[in-house]
């Protein structure tokens, strides 16, 4: 089966106003639950992705954790199965206003890549890179303290090509463009550098209870 393409996202695309739904003419749910501005998506789960959703074989996948650490390490799939796994069961908030309440990823969580390759005193940084070329930028300490997965598996199913499989990068508690799908590696850096959104004016960590949607909020 060929890979599904995908409409590619304009570059930045503000949020706008929350859209009515046409039955009932009613705003959209914003949940008190939910950071601010964000609407439940309920059994929604949309696909964003700025690049064609690649063919991916869990044989050609790789992560790598490279730059200010002690030891660059790379894990082919076999090895990253060998690691502890765990699962994140909790909320995820797109940007564009979409919020999941209670989604299900199972994966290894970065502390274990990082403790592996050592990450240099020096390192205060990361830009995530995925096999397609996507990247995006997070402060270090945002993927420490399990707070962060290579996550394999949704709903306890293989992860689906659209929404990052063979396996992409999952932090929850960041608006979910950082959460690169198609997770090739991080680079650590003494230094922030911007990723592919935040280039095009999104917001450097993107904590959606400040609403830290674009660069100066
Ligand atoms: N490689 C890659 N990762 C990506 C994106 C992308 O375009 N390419 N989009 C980001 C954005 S904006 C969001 S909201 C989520 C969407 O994940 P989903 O398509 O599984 O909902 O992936 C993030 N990770
Ligand atoms: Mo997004």
């Amino acid at each position: 089966m060929n890979a599904t393409p995908v409409t590619p996202l304009a570059p930045p695309v503000p949020p706008g106003p929350p859209v009515t739904r046409g039955f009932t003419g009613r705003p959209r749910a914003f949940d008190p639950g939910l950071p601010p501005g964000q609407y439940d998506a309920r059994d929604d789960w949309p696909v964003l992705s700025a690049e064609v959703t690649p063919d991916l074989a869990p044989a050609d996948w790789s992560f790598r954790v490279d730059g200010l650490v002690d030891t660059p390490r790379v894990w082919d799939w076999e090895q990253a199965h060998a690691l502890p796994f765990s699962e994140y069961a909790g909320d995820i908030h797109c940007v564009t206003g979409w919020s999941r309440f209670g989604t299900r990823f199972g994966g290894v969580p970065l502390d274990v890549f990082l403790a592996a390759a050592g990450p240099l005193p020096t390192a205060t940084h990361v830009v995530a890179y995925a096999h397609t070329g996507y990247t995006t930028n997070l402060p270090l300490a945002d993927l420490t303290g399990g707070r962060a997965w290579i996550a394999f598996t949704h709903d306890g199913a293989p992860l689906t090509a659209e929404h990052g499989g063979p396996a992409r990068l999952l932090v929850p508690h960041l608006y979910f463009w950082k959460s690169a799908k198609w997770i090739a590696g991080l680079r650590l850096l003494d230094h922030d550098e911007p990723g592919f959104w935040e280039r095009n004016g999104y917001h450097a960590r993107g904590n959606p209870w400040e609403e830290q949607r674009y660069a100066g909020d």
